[in-house]
Parts: structure tokens; C-alpha cells; sequence
């Protein structure tokens, strides 16, 4: 994408409004416009790394045997009216009449109405188990949105339901989610932790949020330091062993890691007093297992094979897809502005013309902009008559990881210059050594 031909409005003062570092920058580096309190538009830069975050959050639901789908952001009452969630869910659930008197609601998560899919469509134990998700508009309206995407009222999330013959192979649907979560946390560049929580209106006793840590966090959180010395890596597993998700689980879960609501002093005192940690965290997911609380109350029952009906033990399992990117902005940024992850940023490198106009200048940057083109990678040219102090500014601020600066000095001796954001490191280059260098840091050699 050439700059002067995108839709990026930038904007040089800092907004009064915003509180926290990841709404600010969000604002400033014009990729999301409020359009009313805790909803947003989402301009194009935005826009590019939700994208990026939904294809990593699919990529990973997918690979642990989990089936996309969508449902509609519009649901009728009486589904919720049978769980009796209708009136517990308070004010917080948006209600909508349409032109024939119905009552509707703009649905703030999808339990009921995968539990109505399911009833309608499976009957028997053979079918199980089944994971089905979708990534889809969630509304809530909250007291009091604010920090920008971290509480909007209208937020995407990614949430997915597990039916299961038991509580045994409910719980292996658990763990299959605690184990993807991880690794698509790291594929973001994120440490998220999971920690003990209370599953609220969801219901259920079994559940855990992943946290990550930062001082603007909403949430209190009591830890083994251990814990942040995990990484899950790029290890191969197999989602359909019960034992190896098992063992996934059993060295994130076993240190103490817990939220203020399920936190207990005499158990955090156990804990080598070296090793206690108390600091804030952004729930980026949370995973739940609740049994038959929605597929007693719904009739959503399997036949066992034994001649009987059994309702199906049920979980759902949410990531905050729009909360995401405040969550890593909080988590990577510097003064000058945002440092997205490789994994998710919006172009993979910036070109930074010095000279523009200039014909040789020029050329260099067509041609490198052609090479990183062809390998499959998008960069970012600035093709815009500026200074050059205000097009690094705008680099450093909308944080792609990669700079390639060209300028007539350097190709005077055949070199441009590549730039680490987050290191601040510059390192002269051959055009096509500075290629080689972005192919290989995509694996795209
Ligand atoms: N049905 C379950 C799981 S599918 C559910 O709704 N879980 S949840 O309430 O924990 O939401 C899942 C995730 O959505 C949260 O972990 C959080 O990251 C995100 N989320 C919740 N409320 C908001 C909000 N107001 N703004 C942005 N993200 C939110």
C-alpha cells in the first residue's frame, strides 16, 4: 500500500478523552473513530489487525478440531426466556421490539442459541463430540464502557460451545481450549495466564480467565512468579489426547493463579514469599464448563446407546478478539507509539522514501516495494511529500516492527538502511540483503 493513497488520519494531538495508553495511540494512529459511547468504527489500519487477529484465532480453533460457523447478532427472547437468562441478565442485554410486537435482544453471547442449533439437529451419542464457534458481534451494555476497545458495548469476540457425553470428555474439551488459547496468546506475542476465576452469569464451577499482565488492567491478580517463566512454544501436540492436553494443563494450571474474586489468602500463604506476586491483568478469555445447566433447561439431549436420553455436558469458551488490541498495545509500545508483533501487525515493514521525487530514490523504493510484494508480504510505502523527521513520527506511531529507509546518500553507495522498532537498531544494507532479512523474519524464504 502506497500512503499517499491510504486512509490514515493520524492525529498529532493527544484526546482528552482517552485514559490509557492503548486508547490513545488507537485514536492516534487513526485506527478506530468512537461513533457513540463504547462503539466503535473501525478505519482501515484497525481494521487490518482485527483481521490478523481473527485469522490467528481461527487458525488455532481450527487446528485443535473445533468448527467454524456464524450465528446471527439478533436473537429472540424466548430462547432465553427457556434458559431463564432473560430476566437474570439485567440491563446489561440489550432489548429490541420489532415491527410485529417480538421481542428480541442484540445477543451478548450464544449459549441458548447454539443449544437450540444443537437440539434441532443431533440426536445421538455418535455425533458427539462437537465444538462449534464463531467470531461475531457481541453487545453489552455496560454501566460504564470505557478504555476505549477494552470495555465497548459493542465488542467482538470469538466464542465457542463443546457438547460432550460427559463430564470426562467435557472436561477434555476444556483442556483442548486451555491448550489453543496458549498458543494463540503467544502467536499474538502475548503471555496470557490462566488463572482461577468466577464464571458469573455464565454459570458453572470450572472456569479460567487468561490474564494478561499490565498496570492499566481492570482485574487484580494474585500469582507464583514461576508461572510467567512458562512458554508454550511450538511444541507439536495432539488436541484428540486426553493425556497430553492433560499435561498442557496440569504444568499452566497447578501454580497458584488466581483473580481477587476466587483469591484465598491461606493458599496464596503457601507460596514461597519470594515468589508472591499481586498485579493487575486485562482478561483477554475466558473458558468455562457448566454440565447440563443449558441442555437440562433447553432439552438438548443425545440418545446414550443404552437405550436412554441424556442431557449433554455443555462449556463455552470466549476470546476477546477487538479487546486483543488493546491488550497488546498495552503490552508493546514505547513513547513514540505503538510496536505491534510480527504476528499481527498491520503491514509487515515500512518504506520511508527520504527524497522523494528523486528518480534513483524512487526507483529503489518501487523495486524493494515490487521484491516484499512478490514474497506475499504487504508493506507500507510513505510516498508522501513530507519531511523525513515526520515520516519516521508517523512509522514509529502506527508501530510496523520493520522500517526500510532509502535515501540518495546511501544509495550512492548502494545501501538503505533497516530499522528494528522495537529496538531502535539500524543496520546498513544492500537492498537485497534488506529482502533477504524481511523474507526470513515471515518465514517466507
Ligand atoms: N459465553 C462465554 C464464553 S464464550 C462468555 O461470554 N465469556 S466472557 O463473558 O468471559 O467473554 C469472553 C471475553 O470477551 C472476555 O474474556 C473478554 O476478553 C471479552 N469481553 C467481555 N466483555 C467485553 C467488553 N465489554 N468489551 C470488550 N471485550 C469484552
Amino acid at each position: 500500500m502506497r500512503l499517499s493513497r491510504y486512509f490514515l488520519p493520524v492525529l498529532k494531538e493527544t484526546p482528552s478523552e482517552a485514559q490509557i495508553v492503548s486508547h490513545r495511540l488507537m485514536l492516534r494512529a487513526g485506527m478506530i473513530k468512537q461513533s457513540s459511547a463504547g462503539i466503535y468504527s473501525w478505519l482501515p489500519l484497525g481494521y487490518k489487525v482485527l483481521k490478523n487477529i481473527e485469522t490467528i484465532v481461527h487458525e488455532e480453533q481450527i487446528r485443535a478440531g473445533h468448527i467454524p460457523m456464524l450465528m446471527p447478532t439478533l436473537q429472540p427472547a424466548d430462547l432465553w426466556r427457556e434458559s431463564g437468562r432473560y430476566d437474570d441478565y439485567g440491563e446489561e442485554m440489550l432489548r429490541i421490539t420489532d415491527r410485529h410486537k417480538r421481542d428480541m435482544l442484540y445477543g451478548p453471547t450464544n449459549e441458548e442459541m447454539i443449544t437450540d442449533i444443537f437440539r434441532a439437529h443431533v440426536g445421538s451419542y455418535k455425533d458427539l463430540p462437537l465444538t462449534l464457534y464463531h467470531i461475531q458481534w457481541k453487545f453489552r451494555d455496560e454501566i460504564r464502557p470505557r478504555f476505549g476497545v477494552m470495555r465497548g458495548r459493542e465488542f467482538l469476540m470469538k466464542d465457542g460451545y463443546n457438547f460432550d457425553i460427559d463430564k470426562d470428555a467435557a472436561l477434555h474439551a476444556y483442556n483442548r481450549h486451555l491448550v489453543s488459547y496458549l498458543r494463540t496468546y503467544e502467536r499474538m506475542g502475548l503471555q496470557a495466564i490462566p488463572m482461577r476465576a468466577d464464571s458469573g452469569p455464565i454459570g458453572g464451577d470450572d472456569t479460567h480467565e487468561f490474564l494478561v499482565l499490565a498496570d492499566t488492567g481492570e482485574s487484580e491478580v494474585f500469582y507464583d512468579s514461576e508461572i510467567t517463566d512458562l512458554k508454550f512454544g511450538d511444541r507439536a501436540i495432539d488436541y484428540d489426547s486426553v493425556e497430553e492436553c492433560r499435561a498442557v494443563l496440569d504444568e499452566f494450571t497447578s501454580r497458584y493463579a488466581r483473580t481477587d474474586e476466587t483469591h484465598d489468602e491461606a493458599e496464596f500463604a503457601k507460596v514461597p514469599e519470594a515468589r508472591r506476586r499481586t498485579a493487575r491483568g486485562i482478561e483477554v478469555g475466558q473458558i468455562f464448563y457448566f454440565g447440563t445447566k443449558y441442555s437440562e433447561a433447553m432439552g438438548a439431549v443425545v440418545d446414550n446407546g443404552k437405550g436412554g436420553k441424556v442431557p449433554v455436558h455443555m462449556g463455552s469458551h470466549g476470546i476477546g478478539v477487538s479487546r486483543l488490541l488493546g491488550a497488546i498495545i498495552e503490552a508493546s509500545h514505547d513513547d513514540k507509539g505503538i510496536i505491534w508483533p510480527e504476528g499481527v501487525t498491520p503491514f509487515h515493514c515500512g518504506i520511508v522514501n527520504l527524497r522523494q521525487g528523486d528518480t534513483a530514490t524512487d526507483a529503489a523504493c518501487a523495486a524493494l516495494y515490487a521484491r516484499i510484494t512478490e514474497l506475499g508480504l504487504e508493506p507500507l510505502y510513505d510516498d508522501r511529500e513530507e519531511r523525513a523527521g515526520g515520516k519516521f513520527a508517523t512509522m514509529d506511531l502506527i508501530g510496523l516492527p520493520w522500517r526500510i529507509t532509502v535515501g540518495p546518500r546511501g544509495l550512492a553507495n548502494g545501501l538503505v538502511e533497516l530499522t528494528s522498532r522495537r529496538t531502535g537498531d539500524s543496520e546498513e544494507m544492500t537492498p537485497e540483503a534488506a529482502v533477504s532479512r524481511i523474507a526470513e523474519i515471515y518465514g517466507k524464504l
